[in-house]
């Protein structure tokens, strides 16, 4: 039963139904995800309908009605009350919540959605929502909208498309409001105190899945509602496979352990931290030389994380030093603009360089349309981390040196999360220590 500023949520719906302009959107939450048998995963509410309603239960629908007059627009279908129901699965708003609380214009039950949709679309330019997204009821406006199609050629009028709401939405969601700033802070913060706690807590753990329990365990603790994504807990050789999730193997004393976590708080906002530190507290020589390179790649990378910049200058300024560091050693050769050309880095360095980040992990908005790259903007909250990752997984490219066993097996990546605010970036999550004299005993 998670009550949240009702403010936000309404200039959101305000915003959102001026852009909409005469059309008529429909945004439906999320569903509950079988686990197995009659258990469900736990319920992740979409994040568009979170945004525009703060209401946190499974498969209602909210309308948006641009075109009707201010007091009929916002509309929801929800689960109604019902105490067996209520007894099994817990609370529910029903409809006169759904009123009284989230504000709604009006409240239905989702039984009548089929019947009372038509009439609430009718009589707007255009219908919103997003095609192959929720096939639960996707037939259901698609139905309304051919048959809009059909009288629009005898009447005039009907709806003649459908438009995608992340049009609109991902504009929105892109540039973070001060409220939202603030729950990024004590997303980031809670994200950032998890790894220090890793770090100060490492020589007691024998295995990833501890580092993890550790991790997981805090979040809760520190009331988030849980890991933001799948948590990453990769020693030794784990930390080259990118998304390696297993975390079940021994913690090796001469290994790095890299941690790639962050909590989702309760009204959904994401932390996304990575760091990579010695299991014995002590780098060796090798550890310590790739650790240096991503460390500078990483700092420098986002000093250019200013207003106007965009992502792609971003993820150059990093790849370049991360090249120019790898030739040094030995493991690059030829010139840094022909290895960035031809791509010859990519059997060390296979990712881009950040993400935005919000109620997503990976959150909402373009970076660039062809080749227009987006510019950032104060408000901007995106994520740093470059790595570079030593195995034989990857042919080693035509003209590029083989790899010394000596380097092999070593996985780095330093990941924080900044907020542009015009030329002095701030590290949200600066709190998670990363110079190489704060990881080493
Ligand atoms: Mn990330």
């Amino acid at each position: 039963m998670f009550k949240t500023n009702k403010k936000v949520f309404e200039e959101r719906r305000e915003i959102f139904l001026n852009k909409l302009g005469g059309k008529a959107a429909i945004i439906p939450a999320a569903n509950l995800v079988k686990h197995h048998a009659d258990c469900e995963y736990p319920f992740r509410q979409d994040s568009n309908f979170w945004y525009l309603t703060g209401f946190d239960e499974p498969d209602a629908i909210a309308l948006f009605l641009s075109h009707k007059p201010k007091g009929e627009r916002f509309i929801m279908f929800v689960a109604p009350k019902d105490v067996m129901s209520e007894v099994w699965h817990g609370f529910r708003w029903g409809l006169e919540g759904a009123e009284k609380e989230f504000k709604a214009d009006k409240a239905h039950s989702l039984t009548e959605l089929r019947d009372l949709l038509p009439a609430y679309i009718n009589g707007s330019d255009e219908i919103v929502f997003s095609i192959g997204k929720h096939l639960h009821i996707e037939k259901i406006i698609l139905d309304i909208f051919s048959k809009q199609l059909e009288n629009r050629s005898r009447l005039g009028i009907g709806a003649n498309s459908i438009k995608s709401p992340e049009i609109y939405l991902n504009e929105m969601r892109l540039i973070k409001s001060e409220f939202e700033i603030q729950r990024m802070r004590e997303a980031t913060k809670i994200s950032a105190e998890a790894h220090e706690l890793v770090r100060e807590s490492i020589s007691t753990k024998k295995n990833e899945r501890q580092i993890q329990g550790l991790l997981e365990g805090f979040f809760l603790e520190k009331g988030a509602r849980g890991p933001a994504y799948n948590s990453i807990v990769a020693s030794g050789d784990n930390a080259c496979i990118l998304h390696y999730t297993s975390n079940n193997s021994p913690l090796n004393k001469g290994d790095l352990l890299l941690v790639d976590a962050g909590c989702a708080l309760t009204d959904y906002y994401n932390g996304d931290i990575t760091r990579t530190i010695p299991i014995s507290g002590k780098f060796s020589e090798e550890q310590k030389i790739i650790y240096e390179i991503v460390l500078n790649a990483q700092k420098t990378a986002i000093k250019s994380a200013i207003t106007g910049s965009n992502s792609s200058t971003i993820h150059n300024v990093a790849l370049t030093i991360l090249i120019e560091g790898l030739k040094e050693i030995g493991l690059l050769s030829g010139s840094t603009e022909d290895i960035i050309k031809d791509q010859s880095y990519k059997h060390l360095y296979m990712h881009r360089t950040g993400h935005w980040l919000g109620l997503d992990v990976h959150d909402v908005g373009a970076y660039r349309m062809g080749d227009y790259e987006v510019p950032l903007k104060n408000g901007m909250i995106l994520t740093v981390e470059p790595g570079i990752y030593i195995s034989d997984r990857i042919p080693v490219p035509e003209g590029q040196p083989n790899i010394d066993e000596k380097w092999k097996g070593i996985g780095i990546r330093i990941e924080d999360d900044v907020l542009v605010n015009n030329s002095k970036p701030e590290v949200l999550s600066n709190a998670a220590l990363k110079e190489i004299s704060d990881l080493e005993l």
